[in-house]
Order: C-alpha cells, then structure tokens, then sequence
C-alpha cells in the first residue's frame, strides 16, 4: 500500500474531489497554504493499494491544472532584508505536486 500526499491549486479542489469519488478512491483533504505565494492550497492524503497508484496519479494530473501566478514581492517573514521587487514575478504553479511514501500498515477500526 502507499499513501500519496497530493498538493493541489484551491481552484483544482472540486474537480479533483469529483474525480477521486467517481474512481472509488478514498481520501482526506487539508487545507493548507503554499510557504511561497502565501495561497491557499490543499493536501489530499489518500492510501491506495500498489496496483492503483498508475490510476489515482493519473487521475490527479488530469484533473489539476499548471497556472501562472504573479507575485509583486517576496513576503517579509521569508525575506525581511530583501528589496521590494520592482515588477511582478511570474510563478509557475503546478498542477499538482505529488509525494508518494511506502505505508509500513494499515489499521482500520
Ligand atoms: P508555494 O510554496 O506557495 O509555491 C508556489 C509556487 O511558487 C511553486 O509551485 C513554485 O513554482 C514557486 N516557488 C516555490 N518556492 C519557490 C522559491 N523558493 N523560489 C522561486 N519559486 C518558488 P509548485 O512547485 O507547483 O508548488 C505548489 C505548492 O506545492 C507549493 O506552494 C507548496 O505548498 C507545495 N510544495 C511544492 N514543493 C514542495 C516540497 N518540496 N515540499 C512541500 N511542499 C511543496
């Protein structure tokens, strides 16, 4: 079994939940926020037997978009000496930024 820990865009979130539930994968949404751009994004936690992690990862990266994003300066907690930038940056968000671990077991009760 593996637990795949998914990143995904806000504006991703219904379209990728759609999809999950329609494929019969069982998952668990946090929502969270990107330590660069400061956004709101979520983390879907789902553990799926070996022979359906080809099928879920296909399912997320249909169904999760690569946006650009514009950020006008870096946020003072992460950078406090440096500069305000002069133009907006362009940021490539993914899609989805996907990690995928080894469960050691798995309890249900
Ligand atoms: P954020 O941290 O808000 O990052 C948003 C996008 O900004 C990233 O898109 C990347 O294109 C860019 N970016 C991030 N850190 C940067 C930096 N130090 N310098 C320049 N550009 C930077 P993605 O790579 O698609 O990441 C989307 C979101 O996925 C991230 O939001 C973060 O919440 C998560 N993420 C990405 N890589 C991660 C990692 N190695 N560990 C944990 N979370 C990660």
């Amino acid at each position: 079994m593996k637990l795949v820990l998914a990143i995904i865009q806000e504006r991703d979130g219904k379209r990728v939940a759609d999809a999950l539930a329609e494929n019969g994968f069982f998952y668990t949404k946090i929502a969270s926020t990107g330590g660069f751009l400061r956004d709101g994004n979520q983390t879907l936690l789902l553990g799926v037997e070996d022979e359906r992690l080809q099928e879920v990862l296909e399912v997320l990266k249909a169904n999760s978009d690569a946006r650009d994003q514009y950020v006008s300066l870096p946020s003072p907690d992460v950078m406090p000496s440096a500069p305000l930038l002069q133009a907006p940056v362009r940021v490539t968000v993914g899609g989805a930024v996907v990690f995928v671990l080894d469960v050691e077991s798995f309890h249900r009760w």
